[in-house]
């Protein structure tokens, strides 16, 4: 008796006979009796789709292929890793940075770029539940905005100051475990609306397939039950095939946007480089462009590098004259943190590092924040049909010597391995220094992803690698704004270096915790106007500070011990705080919250100053 139910389409038999012959382990404990048709059919539909988006026997072919490439004995002998060519140091807050924001933020404004956010990951590390998704954590714990708000208070920011000109374009790259939630993070969140209608923002989603994971290295397909296959993410570089196949890069490049600018999912120091990031790309003419942080060693982070391939061996004289490819030249990369170790004792014969010089790796750490210039992107999209990144394959092993893998695994793809495929001259690695060695103790100004949970934080802290902590990730951001107030001349910005507080065994520097909303300044450029005289401005180390527009708040003469929250709600309303001098209970954080280690205290105190007209309101205490 037949597997399947009479009444199969045919492109599903066609299917279940190739998979017969290739993957038989996927029937074998299908009863040949109608029972469970439906289930049968589902499968059969979802290994359509799986094949639709990959062909399953290519995908088997290449797990094979890679796996036996793992296993050679030293594939980095002979190769040499240097620091990046076109290698740019650029200090936070530093004159050139601001220089650089500004040109960036105006581009930005010109409508020369369009912004991709890739969400599709889980945030298993993070140990978020499955109805939750990275992109509704909070960035920060005053007032609770989101990610998902802070990326679109930025992009919105950008177009409500750029004249009338077309909204700014946002693609978010979700998957089948994020989708659906992040759809109704857009939908729910009255901030989001508010970013996104009228199209200031315009936002659309594109969903990345799974693939099916495998169990070994002859690539048999895993399976989570009997009707069901095990699926996993393709990992990021998926990116670069959903924008091919949407069609968006074309009616980009048709609509006169130069670059493409591309950045995660929880990093709150994003757009303090990327505007930066992509105007030193358009000085020099860069066809890609990555912004780098100085890396800790044994961080879980990629390096990027540049990889120098040994000297083509001469041929000899029978093949003289047969066609040959192309020696591979010098190029920019990134090597991923789960290899970086092998490849480092491969090719160099070092392991993963500090230089005990600097106290950090030679190679700086990649952030993933990207920038590509549209007209060689959609060529190469086009050329390999949206197909640009390398498939690579991690499998762990059993350790018995038998090969067998521990558990499944499965292809995966990065969307970085982009800069390989760029001349060197052309690509420009931007390498952002912090402001103060003091902000080094915890995580960097531009990038502070909240990846960990707190366990493995604290784990990563004690090794003095980077925690990736949500508790880190929101230190970063007072620390950003407390580096750039600093910068534009207001001393009297809480200690530095500041006190530490360790929370669940992470240790958290506690700068005053100020926040300056994208509608009050887009960027680290245009915070000079909020703090005309800057030498006015004291905040005390337990001090909360928080500025909000889109109206025009300035800070004239502040003395701030406690917590004050300033918002100018009317686009035409203008807050001057001419003399204010406020002391309160502030907002203090106490231990509570399963994913940051803290949470505010119950007895918060805020004095706050609200317009909601479009008048000017100047606050002066007696
Ligand atoms: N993502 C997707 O959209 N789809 C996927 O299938 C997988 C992920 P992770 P990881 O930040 O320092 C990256 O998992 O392993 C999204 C770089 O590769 O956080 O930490 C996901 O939602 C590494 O070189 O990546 O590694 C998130 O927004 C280093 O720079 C993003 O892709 C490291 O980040 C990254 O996913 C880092």
């Amino acid at each position: 008796m037949s597997l399947l139910p009479s009444a199969t389409p045919t492109h599903l038999l066609e299917l279940f006979a190739r998979l017969q012959r290739t993957q038989p382990h996927l029937f074998a404990d299908w009863p040949a009796s109608p029972q469970d048709d439906g289930e049968k059919l589902a499968m059969l539909e979802r290994l359509a789709e799986l094949d639709a988006s990959y062909e399953l026997g290519a995908y088997a072919d290449k797990v094979r292929e890679l796996v036996r490439a793992n296993s050679e004995a030293n594939p980095w002998r002979g190769y040499s890793l240097e620091a990046p060519r076109g290698l740019r140091v650029v200090r936070f807050a530093s004159e050139e940075h601001l220089r650089l924001d500004a040109a960036g933020a105006d581009a930005c404004r010109g409508g020369a770029a369009a912004f991709v956010l890739v969400a599709g990951g889980l945030g298993e590390r993070l140990g978020l539940p499955r109805d939750r998704t990275k992109l509704g954590l909070a960035y920060e714990s005053l007032q609770g905005w989101t990610f998902l708000e802070l990326f679109l208070a930025h992009l919105a920011a950008f177009a409500s100051e750029s004249n009338g000109r077309k909204a700014v374009d946002l693609v978010v790259m979700t998957s089948d475990d994020t989708h659906a939630l992040t759809e109704r993070l857009l939908a729910e969140s009255p901030r989001a609306r508010g970013f996104t209608q009228g199209d200031r923002v315009r936002v659309r989603l594109l969903r990345q397939p799974a693939v099916p994971a495998v169990m070994d290295a002859d690539g048999r397909i895993a399976k989570a039950s009997r009707y069901c296959v095990l699926e996993k993410p393709h990992g990021h570089g998926d990116l670069h095939t959903m924008l091919h196949r949407s069609g968006f890069v074309r009616e980009w490049l048709a609509g006169g946007v130069e670059h493409v600018v591309v950045f995660q999912d929880t990093n709150p120091g994003a757009f303090l480089a990327l505007p930066a990031c992509l105007a030193a790309c358009r000085e020099a003419s860069a066809e890609a462009g990555v912004v780098c942080i100085p890396r800790l060693a044994k961080s879980a982070s990629g390096s990027i590098v540049r990889v120098v391939p040994p000297p083509a061996r001469a041929a000899p004289d029978s093949n003289a004259k047969r066609a040959k490819p192309p020696a591979p030249q010098p190029h920019t990369a990134n090597v991923e943190y789960n290899v970086l170790s092998a490849v480092l004792r491969g090719a160099l014969g070092r392991d993963d590092e500090n230089d005990a010089r600097t106290g950090h790796s030679p190679f700086p750490g990649n952030t993933n924040q990207l920038v590509f210039r549209l007209r060689e992107y959609a060529a190469r999209l086009d050329e390999a049909q949206g197909r640009v990144v390398p498939d690579f394959c991690n499998p762990k092993y059993a350790g018995d010597g038998s090969g067998a893998f521990a558990k499944p695994t499965r292809l995966e793809s990065l969307m970085q391995d982009y800069l390989a495929l760029v001349p060197e001259d052309r690509v420009a690695v931007v390498l952002f220094e912090d402001w103060a060695d003091a902000a080094g103790g915890g995580a960097h100004s531009v990038y502070a992803p909240a990846k960990n949970a707190l366990a493995a934080a604290a784990r990563l802290a004690k090794d003095g690698a980077s925690d990736g902590s949500a508790a880190s990730s929101e230190a970063a951001v007072f620390g950003a704004w407390c580096g750039l107030l600093r910068a534009a001349g207001c001393a009297g910005v809480g200690p530095v270096p500041p006190p530490t507080a360790t929370w669940a065994g992470v240790p958290v520097p506690q700068w005053p915790r100020v926040v300056v909303r994208p509608s009050c300044a887009a960027g680290p450029s245009a915070l000079a106007k909020v703090f005309p005289s800057p030498a006015n401005v004291r905040l005390s180390a337990r001090s909360a500070l928080v500025l909000e527009g889109p109206g025009t708040v300035v800070v004239e003469s502040l003395d701030l011990d406690g917590a004050l929250f300033v918002r100018a709600a009317d686009p035409g309303a203008v807050v001057v705080l001419r003399r204010v001098k406020e002391a309160n209970r502030g907002v203090a954080f106490v231990e509570g919250d399963t994913v940051r280690g803290y949470r505010v205290a119950d007895d918060k105190t805020w004095r706050e100053v609200v317009v909601d007209r479009p008048e000017r309101v100047v606050v002066e205490d007696p």
